[in-house]
This record gives C-alpha cells, structure tokens and sequence, in this order.
C-alpha cells in the first residue's frame, strides 16, 4: 500500500508525535514544496521535512507515544483514539495550508557539511598549473633591504576573527569518554570558532551537548559582527587591497570573467595540455578564467599608448580551476593580479611591492624560487607551506602573442589564501564564497 505522506497523517490525526515523545494536538499546518511548519495547541511551533519515511511519519502511522503534553489539553476520548490505532478518517481536523515556498525556522536534523574537516598535513592537490619541483633558493623576508627605511604602511583595525592563542575544549565531567562517529566529528569541528581546537580522544560531553554549546557560540558570534562590523571579510580585504594598490598609482581593471577559450590557447594552455583538463569550459568556445593573465595581458597593450611610463594595473576578482580538493584549495576563488610595464621592472621593486603589501595586511612570509609551465621561472611567496602567491619577471616569449614587447613584472595572489593565513583558518573553506561559513564562523546553526 501507497505510504502517506506526513501532511496527510498530520491533517488525518490532528496530532503530533515529538521526539521525546510525547502527543501534541495540532492547531495549524503549513506545507511547502519540502517543509512543513506544525503549530501545537500548545504554542509550540516546529518545521521538519515532509518525508513519508522520517522518523515522525512512523510515529503517526503506528500511532506510537509516550504520555500526551499538558499543555495541549488534549481531551481523553482523542489521546484514546489515537492510542487504539483509530484515525479519526474524514475529519480533516486540521487544515494544511500549502504555500510555494517556506523557508525551516530550524532544521530538525543538524546540516552536515560536505567537508571532511578532520586535521591533517596540508593535503596535496594535483596540481597542473605549476610544477612540483623541490622548493629551492629560500629567502626569509623580514628585512628586506630596499624596504628598510621606508615608512611602513599604516596598519588597519582588523574587524576578523581575532588571531587570539588557540583555546581547547577541556572535559568538564568526570564521566566516562565519548565517542563520536565520523559525521558527529565533522559536525563538531565545522562548529568550532576559527581559533579553536577539540581532543575528541578526550572529550567526555556527548555529541548533542557539545553541539548545543558550540551552536550558542557561533550565534554568539555572529550576532556580534552584526552588531560591531557587518563586513564580509572577503569583501573587506578586497576593498583593502585595492585601496593600498590605487595609493601606489596601479589603476584598477575590472576584466571579463567569462573569455574564449582562445585566450588560454595563447596563454600556452592548449586543449592538448594536462592543466587543460583544470578549466571550466562553456559552450564550444568561452570557459571560466581560471587567472587574470590574458585580461591584464589586454590591458596593457591597449593602455601602452595611452598612460604615462610605467604602465601600473591591477585586477581582483573571481577564477575557476578544477581542483581535487584540499585544505588550500577552491574551485571558486578570488585573485589579485598586479602588473607594471616599461621601467623599474626589477627583481627587487617586485620583491619590495609584494612585501609593502604583505607588511600592510600583517602577514608573515618567505619568498622561494619555482617554476611553472605558463611561465617558466617564477618567484613565490609562501606563508608556512602554503603559497600565497607567484610572481614573475617578465619579459617572456609569450608576450609576442598578445602584442605587448616592454619589461614587465606581475604576481598572482589567492585573497583567500591570505585570509587563512591571517586568520589561522584550517580550511580554505572557511574563507571562501559560501553558504556554509560567514567570516570564518559556521552559519548552519
Ligand atoms: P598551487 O600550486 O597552490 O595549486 P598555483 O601555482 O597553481 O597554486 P598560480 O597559478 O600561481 O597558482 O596562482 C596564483 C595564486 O592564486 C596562488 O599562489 C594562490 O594564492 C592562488 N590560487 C591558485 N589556485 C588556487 C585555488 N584553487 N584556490 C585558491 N587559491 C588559488
Ligand atoms: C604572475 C599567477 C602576463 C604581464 C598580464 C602579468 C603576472 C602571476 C602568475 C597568475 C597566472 N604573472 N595566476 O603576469 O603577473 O597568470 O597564472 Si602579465
Ligand atoms: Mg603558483
């Protein structure tokens, strides 16, 4: 026989079976296309899912319960109905209400994230975009010669995540050890503040309670950047950014995100090449950029003629690569590119520009040697093992291809690559374009 769903059982019994079991008299329900919101005579109001096969639409059908609620008031003759399997056929007791879209006031099951957060050594991503070469040539770059005795950058008020010592959850009860499965873990550390840290070899509190403090938190927390900044920390650093390079007299350029496929042919990334295979393409000819290479590369030849020597752009934005996962890696992420042409296109400006902006962001880093395909010899700027950015001394052979013939140099840059390491994340996730995270802080709560 065809299973009901839960509205139907719902408008069938009147009734309402809660976790904990007990019976409540129904007064209203509302169905959507997935939800349904039940207000009890008691005043009580939840939303659950409207599934045939959830825990409630068994309860309803074989008409199971532990004690009615007080509160409801439910006269005897029904609690004795129900509780001898008779449904009470044809009274539609209560009217549901079907409305397009209703958002749950809370889901009943916790929103497992896809990740899986479990610490571990920085993941490695195959990655076709540069080359695996031992790092070499390591500089440590904290005293920069031709950065000492400039006057620094002033350094802003950070309204992020504060970077305060790593805080751990100490086993408050004396009761035995929990343990918690794969999900549960993931669920805690997904709800953990970007600072802190769990044992859960330790942990003696259960899932649920657990869940319920670190939730209160989070709530906490972000009730307060509502209060104090209401910043999307991506956003700021964006702005940020962007104002340090305009100060430096770089013009801003807001280039397509959606280019022919050509552009990366010229950028040597043929359909025949291995890192080919990580590029969104869209119809026959346009993809996703995955840099801003090929936009900036157009800008400067047709800004050569017109602005005064050296040339100076920069571009934020979005770009798209294929990625297997990791804890340093995004499928949609945001990058900052700057690049200078005509004179003063040294090694050392380079270097200099790229630590003026890394001393104004308050971000420690070593700039090592590698290599890559698009380019050859590329200078990168690490913090701990994670690259932060590539940059290059131009000129290369494949300038000719986009008509451009003077000095130059440039650096790529991951703004939520920085955000990590400012803020000590352990998940890139944590600081990119999500639903799941806002500034670094769990949402689904
Ligand atoms: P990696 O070797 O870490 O995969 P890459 O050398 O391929 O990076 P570049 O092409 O040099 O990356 O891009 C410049 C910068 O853009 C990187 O240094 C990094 O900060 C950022 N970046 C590149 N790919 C990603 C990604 N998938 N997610 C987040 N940031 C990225
Ligand atoms: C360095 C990373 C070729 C003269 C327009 C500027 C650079 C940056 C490398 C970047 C990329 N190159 N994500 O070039 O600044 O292009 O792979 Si230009
Ligand atoms: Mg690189």
């Amino acid at each position: 026989m065809e299973r009901k769903p839960l509205d139907t059982l719902i408008s069938k019994n009147g009734l309402w079976v809660s976790r904990n079991g007990r019976l409540h008299g129904v007064k209203k329900c509302e169905t959507s296309q997935k939800y349904i919101r039940i207000e009890m005579d008691c005043g009580e109001v939840i939303t659950v899912k409207n599934s045939k096969t959830s825990r409630a639409a068994r309860t309803l059908r074989n008409h199971k319960f532990k004690k009615p609620c007080k509160h409801c008031r439910l006269p005897e003759d029904r609690i004795n109905q129900f509780a001898k399997k008779v449904s009470v056929k044809d009274e539609a007791k209560v009217k549901v209400v079907r409305s397009f879209r209703l958002e749950p006031e809370k889901p009943i099951q916790p929103n497992i994230p896809q990740e899986l957060e479990v610490p571990r050594a920085e993941a490695k991503v195959d990655n076709h975009f540069s080359h695996d070469e031992p790092r070499a040539g390591t500089t440590k770059h904290t005293n920069h010669p031709i950065r000492q005795g400039t006057n620094p950058a002033p350094k802003k008020k950070s309204s992020g995540p504060s970077k305060t010592p790593k805080k751990t959850f100490q086993p408050k009860s004396k009761s035995k050890k929990t343990t918690f499965t794969p999900l549960q873990k993931n669920r805690i550390l997904s709800l953990l503040g970007p600072g802190e840290m769990i044992s859960f070899s330790k942990e003696k509190r259960s899932f649920s309670e657990l869940e319920s403090i670190l939730s209160t938190e989070r709530k906490k927390d972000i009730r307060k950047m509502y209060e104090e900044s209401r910043e999307n920390l991506l956003g700021k650093l964006e702005r940020t950014i962007t104002e340090f390079f305009v100060d430096m007299g770089f013009m801003e350029v807001k280039s397509p995100i959606l280019i022919p496929f050509e552009y990366m042919e010229r950028m040597g990334v043929g359909e025949d090449k291995k890192l080919a295979e990580q590029i969104f393409r869209v119809g026959d000819n346009m993809c996703l950029r995955p840099m801003l290479a090929p936009g900036l590369y157009n800008h400067l030849r047709k800004f050569d003629n017109v602005l005064p020597d050296p040339v100076k752009i920069f571009e934020i934005g979005p770009c798209y690569r294929k990625e297997s996962d990791g804890n340093s890696h995004l499928e949609e992420f945001t990058m900052l590119n700057f690049c200078q042409m005509g004179s003063r296109c040294t090694r050392d400006n380079l270097e200099y520009i790229i630590g003026e902006l890394l001393d104004f962001l308050d971000i420690e880093y070593e700039i090592v040697s590698d290599s890559c395909m698009v380019y050859g010899d590329t200078i990168d700027v690490m913090h701990k093992k994670m690259e932060l950015s590539s940059a290059v001394v131009g000129p290369i052979p494949m300038d000719m291809d986009w008509g451009v013939d003077k000095p130059w140099i440039g650096a790529g840059f991951g703004l939520e690559r920085l955000l990590k390491a400012k803020y000590d994340l352990k998940n890139i996730k944590r600081a990119a374009r999500s639903e799941s995270y806002y500034n670094g802080v769990s949402i689904n709560l």
